[in-house]
């Protein structure tokens, strides 16, 4: 896997020159896929090969969930203190500090994000290790309960809840993986992890530093491959426990599906269609600002993406047009042109979908008011791009406005008073994210409360901390991940119950 040696300031993606090395970790070795397949990792800003990887199926799968069993069954991680995990993260959190460079340029390879962004996922990153570090460090004896009885001792305990299967997406490639992998290791679990196909390399780095940190073998088991062909297996697996996915709602809904048979725990991250309201008393310039970029950052592929804008009647003429003629000034380019303020889509199908919802839209009566086509211009031919776009005069009832198209696309509707901004807001199946812009404390606490999602923002869009639980209401998913939810997700209650004064109860006599 080349993209570290290749990690050199200024170097231009190109194909991978060194020796191979496997990209599979499986009990504590790097491992070739059982079949001998392998998959080119294409950078989405040019289409240049980043580099060619192994592609794990079904006997990866199943060897990795066996390492795992046996490394939770009969190994040492689950029974460590809780303190000593702790440090493992803390320093995992300083190797990532150490190879931030690295890191963040096999994430832009990998995904087109512009460095710059790469780069800040990786201090959250590395934050998302050191909180789990911390809390996991600060040790947890459990909880007394008072059962009003003299010759009881009741307590409860919490303990890992087992195998781990950790399935994650392209968007954020480290990020959604460390906040499954740091609470899951902090808890006392092991796990197989399995990153999107297209977006490996940064997992592969991930699993080197797991390793040097001086995570025992088997622990840490990571399949690289396709859904159907590494995700489902482990989703079916009687060995495996929990389940923790981020990605697309039909896929969640198969994966809720596939746990069913053998009652795994699931957690599911499924995304959102989130509204950015905007009400007429809001401070104009910093609601226009960021209301581009709750949308338009990272070309609109960010789950709490704030995809549909409601304004205010009164202000919605002024608001729109300021915005329209900001998008329309955000330059393109890939992950290494600093010019550059948006990059390309993930992939050819992810941009052709992205396409077809606006070409809905438009058919179902919004008004294009800028982006819209893929741009012309030669230098970007070979990436997947698409432009910031606005659509406007929308209904909720469109599917562009219902769905989560993943893009640069912002619909907007207009709404006349509190109550209707709250209807609407709240009238789609998601419930991730949501944000309210006034001056009015009092209406800001109100549309807050009355918004179905995990995360509320008031005056702000976006920001997320460690410490703060994130996950959705509504078929946005369940579970939390972050905080001490985050952690509590990764473990079982477990209630121990003892008798210091048992005598014959004679129940049957
Ligand atoms: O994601 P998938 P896709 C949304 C977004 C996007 C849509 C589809 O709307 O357009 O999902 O994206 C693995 N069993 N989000 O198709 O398929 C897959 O290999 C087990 C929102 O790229 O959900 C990858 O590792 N695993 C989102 C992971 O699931 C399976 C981020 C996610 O891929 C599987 C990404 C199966 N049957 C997309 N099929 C968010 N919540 O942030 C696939 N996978």
């Amino acid at each position: 896997m080349g993209v570290v040696t290749r990690a050199r300031r200024g170097a231009r993606p190109g194909p991978v020159q060194e020796e191979p090395m496997p990209e599979l970790f499986i009990d504590g070795q790097w491992t070739a896929a059982a079949e001998g397949r392998k998959r080119e990792i294409r950078c989405p800003a040019d289409g240049t090969l980043v580099a060619t990887v192994d592609e794990g199926g079904a006997r990866d799968a199943d060897a990795a969930v066996a390492a795992a069993r046996a490394a939770f069954d009969r190994g040492p991680w689950p029974g460590t203190p809780a303190a000593e995990r702790g440090r493992l993260l803390l320093r995992v959190a300083e190797l990532l500090e150490r190879d931030k460079d690295a890191f963040a340029r096999a994430e832009s390879l990998d995904t087109g994000k512009r460095l710059v962004e790469s780069a800040y996922d990786m201090d959250d990153i590395a934050n998302c290790f050191r909180y789990f570090g911390n809390l996991v460090a600060a040790g947890d004896a459990g909880r007394v309960v008072d059962t009003g009885l003299a010759d009881v001792d009741s307590r409860i305990v919490y303990e890992p809840v087992g195998v781990c299967a950790l399935i994650t997406p392209w968007n954020y490639p480290l990020l959604q993986t460390a906040w499954k992998v740091a609470p899951a290791l902090g808890a006392g679990n092991t796990f197989v992890l399995k990153p999107s196909e297209l977006t490996p390399h940064t997992a592969v780095l991930l699993m080197r530093l797991l390793a040097e940190a001086g995570l025992p073998d088997g622990v840490a088991n990571l399949v690289l491959g396709a859904g159907a062909d590494v995700g489902a297996p482990l989703t079916e697996d009687p060995r495996v426990d929990l389940v923790s996915f981020t990605g697309g709602l039909a896929t969640g809904r198969r994966i809720m599906a596939a746990a069913a048979p053998t009652v795994k725990k699931v957690a599911l991250e499924l995304g959102g269609k989130n509204p950015n309201i905007v009400f007429a008393d809001a401070a104009f310039e910093t609601a226009v600002d960021y209301a581009l970029m709750a949308v338009f950052l990272h070309s609109g592929q960010v789950c709490s993406a704030g995809a549909r804008l409601l304004v205010q009647d009164e202000l919605h003429d002024r608001f729109v047009d300021e915005l329209v003629a900001r998008a329309g000034r955000i330059k393109l380019g890939g992950p290494f042109d600093e010019d550059a303020r948006s990059g390309p889509l993930i992939s050819a199908a992810h941009r052709d979908k992205v396409e077809a919802y606006v070409a809905e839209g438009i058919a179902e009566g919004a008004v294009l008011r800028c982006g819209g086509a893929r741009p012309d211009d030669p230098a970007l031919a070979d990436g997947f791009y698409y432009p910031p776009t606005v659509l406007d005069e929308c209904a909720t009832s469109m599917s562009v406005v219902q769905e989560e198209s993943f893009g640069p696309v912002l619909t907007v509707e207009r709404f006349r008073d509190e109550d209707d901004a709250v209807r609407l807001a709240n009238d789609t199946v998601y419930g991730l994210a949501g944000a309210v812009w006034t001056q009015d404390g009092g209406r800001a606490h109100r549309v807050a409360s009355r918004l179905r999602a995990g995360t509320v923002w008031i005056n702000d869009f976006h920001p997320y901390v460690p410490q703060a639980e994130w996950g959705g209401m509504k078929q946005s998913g369940f579970g939390r991940e972050l905080g001490p939810a985050g952690l509590a997700e990764y473990q079982e209650a477990k209630h121990i119950w003892r008798n210091v004064a048992a005598t014959p109860q004679r129940w049957f006599e």
